[in-house]
C-alpha cells in the first residue's frame, strides 16, 4: 500500500459527507454542479484548485489568448435565459469576455456557494465497504462521496519542458496557462518564445507589439488560418439569438460541433482553380470552416488534404517577405489538421516586423537556458523574458496528477501506464462511480468544447438520475466493454490523418509518455447517439450494483 493511499484513511479529520464531489470549476465543472444539484437536489461540492473558477479561462491569460471558436456556439446551450440575456461583442471573444460569462454563469446559478476554491484534490480512493470515495485535498480535509466527476480539462496541466539551466536563468519565465494575473510588462524587453501551437500563434503578435524584441523558437511549423475577428453588430446578435435552437440542433448533429454546413464534395472533384476559389474564399472568411466546412475528405484523404495544405502554404509565402523565412514558417513534415489547427490574427505578418526573429531548433537544436538567455547550437540569444508556450500534457495530465485508486487500491497511474482506458471516455474500469467527463476516448479535444462538455454533464446527470431511481447503488464500465472501446477508437483513428503527426493527441510532446491516441475520431454526433443508444439499453457494458 503506498504513503498516499495509506494517508487519505489516516487523515485524523471526520470526513464531510456529499452525494457528489466534482474536481474542478470551468466549463464542465460549472454545468455538472448545476445539473446534480439543482436539477437532481443532491449535496454537491465542487474542489477548485485556482483562486477563482473558469478552468483554462482561469488560467490562460497570456497576451492575445481568445478562443478559436465563434463566441455564439463556444457557449452554454443548456439555459435560454441565459443565452437570450447575454451579449457577446465578438466572433472570437478575448479571455477577459469569456471569464466574465462564466462568472455570470455561476452568479446567475448561485454556484459559488458550493465551490471550495484553492483546494486541490490530491487523492481519492475508493471504499469497497461503504462504496463511496474518499477525498483528499491540500488544505487536510477529507471528503466522502457516492460519486466522484472529474472536470479537471484536457488541457489543463501545463507543460515545461526541461532544459537544462532554466534555475539559473537571470530573466523571468513564464509558461503561457499559468500567466500572472496583473500581466507582464514586454516593454523594452527581449523576449524569447518557445513554441508556435496554438497559443504561441496568438501570442507572438501581441508581444511583437509590445517587446523590444522578439525571438521565436520554432520546433514545428504550423499550419494557421485567419481568425478575422469582428465586433458582433446589434442585428448580428438579434440574428443569433432568434436562431439559438436550429444552431444548437445543428451543432449537436454536427461532427465537430460547429454550426458548419459540411461539404458534400471532395477536394479533388474540382479543378486547381475552382478548389482555389473556394480555399480563397474561406481563407477571407477566416476561421474553423476553412478546415469543416470547405471539402469533407480532407482529414480523410492525403491527397485531398494536400491541396489544402499548399494553399496555406501558399499564403505564407506571399504574406512572409523574406524566402527563408517564408520557407521555414511553411510546414511540410505532417498533414493539414493531424495537429490542432490554429486561427491567428497577423501571426505571419508578425515575421514581417524588423524586431521579430525566428528560429529553426529543428535545425539548431536548444542546448541550454544560460543566466542571460537561450544557447541553441548556433549560438547565444539574450533574453530578458522567457515565454513558454509548450503546451499541456494533455487529456491525461491533471487527472493522474491526482493519486486515484479504484477497487483493490488500483492505481489509475498504474493502469493508464500504456495509456488512458475508459470505456466511452466515460468510465474506467475498477472505478466504480468515477467519472470523467471529456475525458480520452470521447470526441473531447476533437470538438467545440462547450457542446462535447454539455452532452457529457447531461448524460453523467441522467445516469445518476437512472442508478437512483433504480435503488442502484454504483455503476462501473466492464473491463470487456473497456476493451472494445479502447480498440474502436484506436481504430478509428488509423483511418485519417490523426495518425500522421506526432501530436500531443497521441502525447508526443511528452518525453516518456505512451503514445496512445487520446480522442476519440468518429465524430459528435455518432458518439452521442452511442452513448445515447448505451443508456437506452439499461447501460449495456456498465455493471450496476448495491
Ligand atoms: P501545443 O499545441 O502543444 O503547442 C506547444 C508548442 O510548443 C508546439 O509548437 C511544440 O512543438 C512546442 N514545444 C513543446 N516542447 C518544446 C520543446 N521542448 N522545445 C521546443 N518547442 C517545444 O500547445 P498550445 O498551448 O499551443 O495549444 C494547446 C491547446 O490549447 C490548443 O490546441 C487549443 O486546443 C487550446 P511541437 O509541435 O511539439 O514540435
Amino acid at each position: 500500500m503506498s504513503q498516499s493511499f495509506a494517508t487519505a484513511h489516516q487523515r485524523a479529520v471526520e470526513p464531510e459527507h456529499h452525494d457528489v464531489v466534482i474536481i474542478g470549476a470551468g466549463f464542465s465543472g460549472l454545468y455538472m454542479l448545476y445539473r446534480v444539484r439543482d436539477v437532481l437536489g443532491l449535496d454537491t461540492v465542487v474542489f477548485e484548485a485556482g483562486g477563482g473558477l473558469g478552468g483554462t479561462w482561469y488560467w490562460n491569460r497570456y497576451p492575445g489568448a481568445r478562443c478559436d471558436s465563434e463566441s455564439f456556439y463556444y457557449s452554454y446551450s443548456f439555459s435560454e435565459e441565459l443565452e437570450q440575456e447575454w451579449e457577446w461583442t465578438s466572433k472570437y471573444p478575448e479571455q477577459p469576455e469569456i471569464l466574465r460569462y462564466l462568472e455570470h454563469v455561476a452568479d446567475r446559478f448561485d454556484l459559488r456557494r458550493d465551490i471550495r476554491f484553492e483546494t486541490r484534490v490530491e487523492e481519492a480512493v475508493f471504499d469497497e465497504k461503504t462504496a463511496r470515495w474518499l477525498v483528499g485535498t491540500d488544505d487536510g480535509q477529507r471528503s466522502s462521496a457516492q460519486f466522484l466527476i472529474s472536470a479537471v480539462g484536457c488541457l489543463s496541466a501545463a507543460n515545461v519542458p526541461d532544459i537544462p539551466g532554466l534555475d539559473c536563468f537571470e530573466g523571468d519565465w513564464y509558461h503561457t496557462g499559468r500567466w500572472p494575473h496583473d500581466g507582464v510588462d514586454f516593454a523594452n524587453k527581449r523576449v524569447g518564445q518557445i513554441g508556435t501551437g496554438s497559443t504561441g500563434i496568438q501570442a507572438a503578435p501581441v508581444i511583437a507589439a509590445q517587446a523590444a524584441h522578439l525571438t521565436v523558437f520554432q520546433r514545428t511549423p504550423n499550419y494557421s488560418v485567419p481568425a478575422r475577428d469582428a465586433a458582433l453588430t446589434p442585428e448580428r446578435r438579434a440574428e443569433i439569438k432568434e436562431n439559438y435552437p436550429a444552431i444548437r440542433k445543428h451543432t449537436r448533429e454536427s461532427f465537430g460541433g460547429f454550426p458548419y454546413d459540411p461539404s458534400s464534395r471532395s477536394a479533388l472533384e474540382l479543378t486547381h482553380d475552382e478548389r482555389t476559389a473556394v480555399y480563397e474564399r474561406l481563407w477571407q472568411e477566416g476561421g474553423f470552416k476553412f478546415l469543416w466546412g470547405s471539402f469533407y475528405d480532407l482529414l480523410l484523404n492525403e491527397e485531398a488534404n494536400e491541396t489544402a495544405a499548399e494553399f496555406i502554404r501558399s499564403k505564407i509565402r506571399e504574406i512572409v517577405h523574406d524566402p527563408t523565412v517564408a520557407e521555414t514558417l511553411a510546414p511540410k513534415d505532417h498533414p493539414y489538421g493531424s495537429k490542432r489547427p490554429p486561427i491567428d490574427t497577423d501571426y505571419f505578418e508578425t515575421f514581417n516586423r524588423d524586431n521579430v526573429t525566428l528560429v529553426d531548433v529543428r535545425a539548431e537544436p536548444i542546448e541550454q537556458i544560460t543566466p542571460t538567455g537561450l544557447r541553441t547550437t548556433a549560438g547565444d540569444h539574450e533574453l530578458d523574458i522567457i515565454v513558454f508556450a509548450t503546451g499541456f500534457d494533455a487529456m491525461t495530465g491533471a487527472l493522474l496528477a491526482i493519486d486515484i485508486r479504484g477497487r483493490d487500491g488500483l492505481s489509475l497511474r498504474d493502469k493508464w501506464a500504456d495509456g488512458p482506458r475508459t470505456y466511452l471516455g466515460l468510465q474506467i474500469a475498477g472505478f466504480p462511480n468515477l467519472f470523467t467527463i471529456t475525458g480520452p476516448g470521447s470526441p473531447s479535444v476533437l470538438s467545440n468544447m462547450p457542446v462535447s462538455i454539455e452532452q457529457h454533464v447531461e448524460w453523467i446527470g441522467d445516469c445518476i438520475a437512472h442508478l437512483r431511481a433504480a435503488g442502484r447503488a454504483t455503476i462501473e464500465a466492464t473491463p470487456a466493454a473497456e476493451e472494445a472501446w479502447v480498440d474502436h477508437v484506436a481504430d478509428l483513428a488509423q483511418l485519417g490523418m490523426f495518425s500522421k503527426a506526432n501530436s500531443w493527441y497521441v502525447g508526443a510532446n511528452i518525453p516518456g509518455k505512451k503514445r496512445v491516441f487520446m480522442p476519440y475520431v468518429g465524430g459528435v454526433a455518432n458518439y452521442r447517439h452511442r452513448c445515447d443508444a448505451v443508456a437506452a439499453n439499461a447501460y449495456e457494458g456498465f455493471e450496476l450494483s448495491g
